[in-house]
């Protein structure tokens, strides 16, 4: 019998010290030459679906380009036929209708395997009836659902003052900005004839559930409508087109986009075309080119970003980089700065509305979103800029944190783009199915806001206290913080307690105790953390799932706030370590950004490496002290 000697185990703090070394050189490796990073932003195949029916309708659909899109398609496709709208998720009714139709355009067979079975269970799932208003929309746009079976969606509500319930500006600004050109599609109605039929799609309809009270009077509402667009008085109808184009090209972004985001995109390119603008028009030519932008091609096809991360990739890689040892005058932070600092939106934009005497001073998530900027980035800007030392930072740091001070909503908290922005009733709409359509206050965000203003010494403003009581009164029974814009309570929690402690709440106090008892409880047997994006809809996920990067490092950044070094620390640290690529950074096949709760997730390329290379850095950087 041999027995082969052991290596001495290298202590956790070695292997965290490595594994650092190797995770900074590789996001170092990662930055542009003009001083950002970008990671893909990934999230599901409707944006390429939509991409192929949108050229289709505008007739400059390519085949080439339609062969490699559906190639990526058939790529996501599932063993049982469906597609899902996240790793691993369940089947989903409307993307797969989707899918299914961009396939039979790119020419795939109804009777071919793939297509039987993606077609079985759409009728399953209960046919086209059964999907959401935007999957019906696209099918009335080629013939293959009636226009009268649609929600009411007047251009009229244009005309609606900004203190009118449901008129544009109560909604969130990714809505607004998708409702507006929708209203303009819905009132004149166009069918371009798909050239085949999807008879093999229907199935039984599923009656929808109606909860009486506001969702009786919101049917109401819409039965009065569908008599009034009968007639629609013509003037009116004509200036209230004429009036929603002018918004829709007021707010087109220098790079072609509207709002950075692909749905308000490609809408508005139908709306301004059914307006009269031909392709070759120069806002569809900036339109159609600025997609291009948004296309990844590689070997598995043709895919689209939803939107584009930069300026919030950045920020996070230069906290990372700061947490994980760089020096404030590194080069690499110096580059970011500087693009940065260039960033910086100085225009209007709608968020003046509900703030009209608030100069501008904030920061959006993307290359272009001039008229949204968002205060989770501006807060995070703030924070990334107070790690470097460059002689731009602090008039920039200045107008971030008053812009943020002037979205404060009235209960004390912050929301992503607007303030006060809580209209309840706009979720009730029957239009409204799919995900989020306002933008409440968030602990997340708010969270960020701390964050931001701590670092700035402004922990003792009443600004700053109202946000912290805001956080006390948002933490959940169990201890935990629920994460809006990120998956899900390892994210809140995640982002709160490390603000609490910034702060001023003692470590001690029963709120950090609670939320570091709740992580304890929530740590996986192999040392990580995880949570199915399942935990939005089901409470029974809340906490739980398979250990990723990202969520191990959000749960050890809150452990670590919260001054905790023993086995929990420990063994999380261990499970990054161990799990690390030899090129420096993590596998991550699992979604873990949110973009509507229980609807339409992200998975943030970069998450996977910023998180553990700020984790990594702030365990080594106190457990030295
Ligand atoms: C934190 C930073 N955040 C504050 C910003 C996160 C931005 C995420 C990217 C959003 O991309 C979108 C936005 C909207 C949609 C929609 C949509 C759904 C319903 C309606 Br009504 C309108 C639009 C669909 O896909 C989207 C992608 C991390």
């Amino acid at each position: 019998m041999t027995t082969t000697a052991e290596p001495a185990a290298p202590s956790t703090r070695e292997a965290a010290r490595k594994a650092l070394d190797a995770a900074r050189e590789h996001l170092l490796g990662l930055q542009s030459p003009e001083g950002w990073w970008k990671g893909e932003l990934q999230t599901n195949v409707t944006m390429d679906a939509e991409d192929l029916l949108l050229r289709e309708f505008l007739g400059v659909r390519d085949e080439d380009e339609t062969r490699e899109a559906a190639r990526w398609i058939r790529s996501q496709q599932r063993e049982d036929g469906t597609w899902a709208n996240f790793f691993g998720g369940p089947p989903d009714l409307s993307t797969t209708v989707e899918a299914y139709v961009a396939l039979r355009l790119a020419g795939d067979p109804p009777d071919a395997g793939h297509m039987r079975r993606a077609a079985a269970y759409v009728r399953d799932a209960g046919g086209l009836p059964a999907t959401r208003v935007f999957t019906r929309f696209w099918l009335a746009l080629f013939g293959r659902w009636p226009w009268d079976a649609l929600p009411v969606v007047p251009p009229e509500m244009i005309y609606l003052p900004s203190w009118f319930p449901l008129n544009v500006y109560d909604f969130g600004c990714w809505a607004r900005q998708t409702i507006v050109p929708l209203t303009v599609v819905a009132a004149l109605r166009p069918v371009r004839p798909l050239p085949f039929g999807i008879a093999e799609l229907h199935g039984q309809a599923v009656p929808r559930r109606r909860e009486g009270g506001w969702e009786e009077a919101l049917h109401a509402l819409d039965r009065a409508l569908r008599v009034y667009q009968r007639r629609p008085l013509k003037a009116v109808r004509r200036a209230a087109l004429r009036r929603a184009g002018e918004w829709i090209i007021a707010r087109q972004e220098p790079d072609g986009s509207w709002g950075g985001i692909q749905p308000p995109w490609v809408y508005s390119l139908i709306a301004l075309n059914l307006l009269g603008h031909d392709v070759d028009h120069p806002v569809m030519q900036r339109g159609l080119h600025g997609l291009e932008r948004f296309t990844i091609r590689d070997g598995s096809g043709r895919r689209m970003e939803a939107c584009q991360s930069p300026v919030w990739d950045t920020v996070l890689a230069m906290t990372a980089l700061a947490d994980a040892g760089l020096p404030p005058g590194h080069p690499a932070l110096e580059r970011a700065a500087d693009w940065v600092l260039g960033e910086e939106v100085k225009g209007p934009g709608d968020w003046q509305v509900r703030r009209p005497g608030l100069p501008p001073g904030g920061w959006s998530f993307e290359f272009d979103n001039d008229y949204y900027p968002d205060v989770d980035d501006t807060a995070e800007v703030v924070l990334a800029l107070g790690r470097v030392a460059h002689p731009g930072a602090g008039p920039a740091i200045e107008r971030g944190l008053r812009w943020m001070a002037g979205m404060v909503s009235r209960d004390g908290g912050f929301a992503a783009f607007d303030a006060d922005n809580t209209r309840e009733l706009c979720r009730r709409l029957p239009f409204c199915d799919f995900g989020e359509v306002i933008d409440p206050p968030s602990a997340d965000v708010t969270a960020h806001v701390v964050e931001a203003l701590c670092a700035q010494g402004m922990g003792d403003s009443l600004l700053c206290k109202r946000a912290v009581e805001w956080l006390l009164k948002a933490q959940e029974q169990d201890g935990s913080w629920f994460g809006r814009w990120g998956a899900n309570h390892v994210y809140g929690t995640g982002g709160v307690v490390p603000a609490l402690v910034a702060a001023g709440v003692r470590p001690d106090r029963p709120e950090i105790r609670r939320a570091v008892a709740w992580l304890e409880r929530h740590q996986r047997d192999d040392g990580g953390w995880g949570e199915d994006l399942r935990s939005y809809r089901d409470p029974a996920w809340i906490g739980r799932g398979a250990s990723t990067a990202s969520q191990t490092a959000w749960a050890l950044l809150a452990l670590l706030a919260a001054g905790e070094r023993g086995p929990a620390v420990e063994r999380g640290v261990g499970w990054l370590t161990e799990r690390q690529r030899p090129d420096g950074t993590w596998d991550e096949e699992h979604f873990t950004g949110t973009g509507f709760p229980g609807y339409f997730y992200i998975n943030y390329h970069l998450y996977r490496l910023v998180f553990p290379v700020s984790a990594l850095g702030r365990y080594l950087r106190e457990d030295a002290s």
